[in-house]
This record gives structure tokens, sequence and C-alpha cells, in this order.
């Protein structure tokens, strides 16, 4: 990713990035820096590129003409989107820095003296961002915390160990206290279940120390995860049906759009504006219309469990695309796993995938199932979301967790299937998820027999509602 920064102070970004993880992210080419001196493209004598406001006022002006110019030669024509760092923007947010971590390119504008000529704004600026609010002497800090906010989620800058960040169980909540060696230091011991090896007791002791900390230090946040939690509750009483909008919730993912379920009704709209996905259910037609009048712009698919609500979301451009059982495994004990040679996939086995999953099949397979392309699980290995089964050493299948939290994506080769590599494999990606503190469902293909089957006898139980999955299309 390369990030172009506009300023008149150059050599404060290129020698604040140059140590550290930034550093090293620079050296090895996985993010390119260019620092552009405004003042290069100033036409006045002097380097000027200030002057006094029109209508009076305290300060200075940076001038429009020189920005335009430094603009037009990092961009030579092409749309490149552009960030004015301003305290007249928007907060930045670590989703405002996941979604910036997908452009290519992005440039930043700094801002000095008491601001920049209006129309110049107008012109380039794509999106104005403050990172808080307090008053700095300029937008350099602003732009090199943005560097450092997005470029630690660009693939391979931290290092894979890192890729779990978006799979962090406690959403919502403030991160829990930590302990490294002595055991005791100026007589304060490390709390003993840390050393107990207990692992479920372990994630619940740091469930609660990250509930307190956040009533305390963050009460705005710990108010939006207790209305989730008490939502989880209420679901749980059709656990079977609702398990999707239940795991979207407790991995602080799903964002409540519309909800009567705390005064005991039924109806739910959740929007995960990571994926796209909307999540509803609701009681009645009318109450339906009400939820597909709220859903957002940028929402792609539509997970529905009402028959009544598809001609709805029809009305709003969502087609069908498949109806599939809804499966949830609600033990907590792992199930054991025959085969020994599953592991995580790297990007060396894109191709495998790619090759068996989604084969370019022309455009009416292209909607054969919610969003999976190339681009799918070339992320979802990146997130490290990706297990392979190796026979003899050689891979010979693969499943994989899903952005929303569902597990699927799973496909052995044909010679496998009879030996159960496909339960190994499956119950392998069931015991991860355990770990994690997650309860794992899957949606299977109403007509993909064997693999309902399979549910059946790892123990999984099915939903008593069919779910259909519909997407917003912009062609046909
Ligand atoms: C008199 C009006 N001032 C606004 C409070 C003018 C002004 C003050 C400081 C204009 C620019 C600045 C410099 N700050 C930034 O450029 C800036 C900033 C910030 O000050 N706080 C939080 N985020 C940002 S992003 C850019």
């Amino acid at each position: 990713m390369k990030f172009h920064v506009l300023t008149l102070f150059p050599e404060m970004i290129t020698r604040g990035l140059t140590s550290g993880i930034m550093g090293r992210a620079l050296e090895k080419g996985l993010i390119q820096l260019n620092a552009v001196n405004i003042r290069d493209y100033t036409q006045e004598r002097h380097g000027k590129v200030d002057d006094y406001p029109y209508g009076g006022g305290a300060g200075m002006l940076m001038q429009a003409q020189p920005i335009y110019e430094a603009y037009e030669a990092v961009t030579g024509g092409k749309a490149v989107r552009t960030v004015y760092l301003t305290p007249q923007g928007e907060r930045f947010t670590q989703q405002k820095a996941a979604e910036l971590a997908e452009e290519e390119e992005l440039i930043l504008l700094c801002g000095h003296y008491e601001g920049i000529d209006e129309r110049v704004l107008e012109e380039i600026v794509t999106d104005y961002i403050s990172i808080g609010d307090y008053v700095l002497t300029g937008g350099e800090l602003a732009g090199m915390v943005m560097i450092d906010a997005i470029a630690r989620l660009v693939p391979g800058v931290l290092g894979n160990e890192d890729s779990s960040q978006e799979e962090s169980f406690f959403n919502d909540l403030l991160e829990y206290p930590q302990y490294s060696r002595p055991e005791v230091w100026r007589g304060k011991a490390v709390p003993e279940v840390l050393l107990s090896g207990d692992h479920r007791q372990i994630r619940a002791w740091r469930l609660e120390r990250s509930k307190e900390r956040t009533a305390l230090r963050r009460p705005d946040l710990y108010g939006k995860y207790q209305a989730r939690q008490l939502a989880v509750k209420q679901l749980a009483s059709d656990k079977r049906n609702n398990i999707h909008m239940m795991e979207s919730l407790s991995r602080g993912r799903g964002e409540i759009l519309y909800t009567n379920i705390w005064a005991g009704g039924e109806n739910m709209a959740l929007y995960d504006h990571d994926s796209g996905i909307c999540m509803l259910t609701a009681e009645d037609p009318k109450e339906g219309e009400l939820m597909a009048g709220i859903l957002p712009e940028g929402g792609e698919l539509a997970v529905i469990s009402q028959p009544f609500l598809e001609e709805i979301l029809g009305k709003r451009g969502y087609r069908p695309i498949l109806r599939c059982r809804q499966a949830l495994y609600t033990q907590r004990n792992p199930l054991p796993v025959r085969h020994k040679d599953i592991r995580r996939l790297s990007m060396d086995s894109l191709e495998y995938v790619c090759g068996h999953y989604c084969p370019d099949q022309g455009p009416e397979k292209a909607d054969c199932e919610p969003g999976v392309d190339r681009e799918y699980i070339r992320q979802r290995i990146t997130a490290g979301a990706m297990y392979g089964i190796f026979l003899e050493g050689k891979l010979a299948g693969f499943g994989g967790i899903h952005r929303e939290g569902s597990f699927g994506m799973l496909y052995v080769e044909e010679d496998s299937r009879r030996i159960g590599a496909g339960a190994s494999l499956e119950a392998y990606i069931i015991n991860r998820m355990l770990e994690k503190g997650w309860t794992p469902y899957c949606h299977i293909f109403e007509d993909n027999q064997a693999s309902l089957r399979l549910q059946e006898k790892l123990g999984l139980y099915f939903a008593s509602k069919t779910f259909l999955w519909m997407k917003k299309s912009t062609c046909k």
C-alpha cells in the first residue's frame, strides 16, 4: 500500500515512521511512503504558500494553487482517495482504518496555519478526518497516527500471528490485565487462576476483568456491550433458529439496527459492517417492511428466516441466491479428530482452494455461494480462517470459517471422502471455534444430502426454519 502525504513538513513524516514496525514494513516494501513538500509546487517567489483570509480574521490560510499542483503531480490524473486531516472531520476509528486499508493508494493532506482555501478542498478531498477532540498545531501527527493504524492492517506488516485481530472475542470490551515473570514482584503475586492451566477458567476470569475495567474506564462502551449481551440472552430462547444472530452479536460484529427484543419481541435487524451482511427476523410483514426500509446502502447480502421477507426484500433489489439449513453444535467438549495432519492454510494453497471451490464457471455460477470468490478466499486465508487436511503430506481438502461467523467452504477430494476426511476436517474446525468460546454453526445447501448427513453424524442440531440468502443485484 502506498501513502502520499502532502505537507509543509515532509521530514516530520519520514523521520517519524522509520523506526519500529513501520520502519520494517517500509524496508520490506509492504508499505511505501511518499512525503511531498507542498512548498515545492508554489508559483510565488520566496516559496510563499499562505495568505490572509478574505473577510478578515486571525492567522493565515494555505492557498489553493500549490496544494492542487502537488496533488496533480502525485495522481497524474488518476482518481485517488484523498483524506484531509482536519479538526472539522469525522472521527477516525478502527472501522475507518479497516476501510482505508483496502485502498491501493491513499493521499493524506496535512493542513497548517488556520486552514486551507475551501475551493481546493472541494476539488480534491474525498474524506475529512479528525483523530479526536483536542487541538494540535498541524495535521502531520494526525496523518502519522492514521498511517500507523492503517498500515498495521496491511497483510504481513504485523507478521501472520496477529491476524487473529478480527477474531478477538472480547469486542466492545477493553483488554484484561496481563502478567509476566516473575510470579511475585514487590510482594504482588500473579492471579492464581492464570497459573492453573485451566483454559476455560482463565477465559472466564479475563472476561470478568475486561467487563470490570470497561465499566470503570469506558462506560459508553460498556453500555453497548450490555445491550448486546441482553439481546443475546433473549435470542437464546430459540437458539437453533437464532444462533447466527447470537454469534454475530457476541463476537462484537453485528450492529443492532432495529429490535424490540428487549421488550420480549422477536424483531431483529442486524448489520455486519465488515461483510455487508444483514440478518433479519421479523414478527410479521409490517415489521419486515419497516426493517427493509432502514437497511444500509452498503448492504450486499441478507439472511432471512421468514418466507414473507423474500418478497419484501425483493422490492428492495435483493434476489434469492440459496436456500439452506442452519445447524449448530451445542456441546462444549471437543470432537474426536481421526486424521492427524490438519493445519491452517497459507497463501501457497490459494490456487488449490480456488480451483476446487470457486472455479471460473461463468457468470451464472458466480452467484452460487454468497460472496465467495477468489478475493474472499484470499482474505480468509490471510485471516488464518482456512484449514486444510493433508493425506500423506498432500493437501486433500479444506474448510474454513466465514467472515460473519459460520463455518463452511468444506471440500474433500473424491477418493478421500469415504475414509472420513470430511468429518475430521469439520471436527477440527469445530474444535478451533470452541477454543475461542464460539458456538460452531453452519449453513448447508438444502439439497446437499451428504453434508446434511455429516452434520447429523457429528451431533449438530438443525434449526426448524429454512434460511434464505439474498443478494443485492446491481445486474439483471
Ligand atoms: C481557530 C480554529 N482552530 C480549530 C480548532 C484552527 C485550527 C487549529 C488547529 C486549525 C488546525 C489545527 C491543526 N490541527 C489539525 O490540523 C488536525 C487535528 C487536530 O487538531 N485535532 C484532531 N485531529 C486533527 S486532524 C488535523
